[in-house]
């Protein structure tokens, strides 16, 4: 009986990592959506949490004249704990894409549905001038971006809304859903994007928190 009690115990011990490991997004750098539905949560407490920082600078051929926008980590802002990602916007040129991506393993190569949650701390208020008519954008694709181009718009990138907003600075939810065709085994690629669209020779901070990917 003691046994079958230990036993038990380990049991719940197990469960109760697996749902710590599932709400805190500390999931291996392809995170394994096994059975769908799934949902990974992820509040970038512990580096990027498996997901890839990227700019149009530094993967592939360069698209716009050179600047200096990166993606790093901030404890200047956050949504949910203590930080979040820090999009270093340089819009000298109008013209840039800064992203994180991350591929899922899906288990299945039929299509599958993707509804994603972001959070985007802005201070920018709507049209032209200093940066209001950024973009938050996302990514969704059977592989993951090695070479961004520009066409009109970044090719495979939707923009799901300026940054500028009539409210006061603060937090802004994004939302993206769509349906993603896996490749031959089993993954597709996630990217939260931002793209800049306003000219404004100085370098400005966004900050990105308490991302939530769904696949079913
Ligand atoms: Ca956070």
């Amino acid at each position: 009986m003691k046994l079958s009690q230990r036993a038990r115990s380990a049991l719940n011990r197990v469960g109760a990592l697996v749902l710590a490991v599932a709400a805190f997004g500390l999931a291996p750098v392809s995170a394994n959506a096994g059975t769908l539905p799934a949902q990974f949560e992820y509040s970038y407490e512990t580096g990027f949490e498996g997901w890839t920082a990227k700019t149009d600078q530094n993967t592939g051929v360069p698209e716009c004249e050179p600047h200096v926008s990166s993606v790093g980590r901030s404890t200047a802002k956050a949504k949910d704990g203590v930080h979040s990602v820090d999009f270093v916007t340089d819009g000298t040129h109008d013209c840039g894409l800064l992203w994180l991506e991350r591929e899922f393993a899906v288990g299945t190569t039929a299509p599958v549905r993707l509804d994603l949650s972001m959070w985007l701390w802005t201070a920018d208020l709507p049209g032209g001038g200093a940066g209001g008519l950024n973009k938050v954008a996302a990514y969704s694709g059977p592989t993951c971006v090695d070479d961004p181009v520009q066409e009109n718009g970044w090719v495979g990138f939707t923009e799901l809304g300026d940054t500028g907003h009539d409210e006061a600075a603060g937090w802004y939810e994004y939302r993206y859903q769509a349906t993603v065709t896996p490749n031959a085994d089993g993954n597709i690629c996630v990217g939260q994007a931002f793209k800049i669209a306003s000219t404004y020779p100085f370098i400005k901070h966004y900050y990105l928190d308490q991302t939530t990917v769904t696949l079913s």
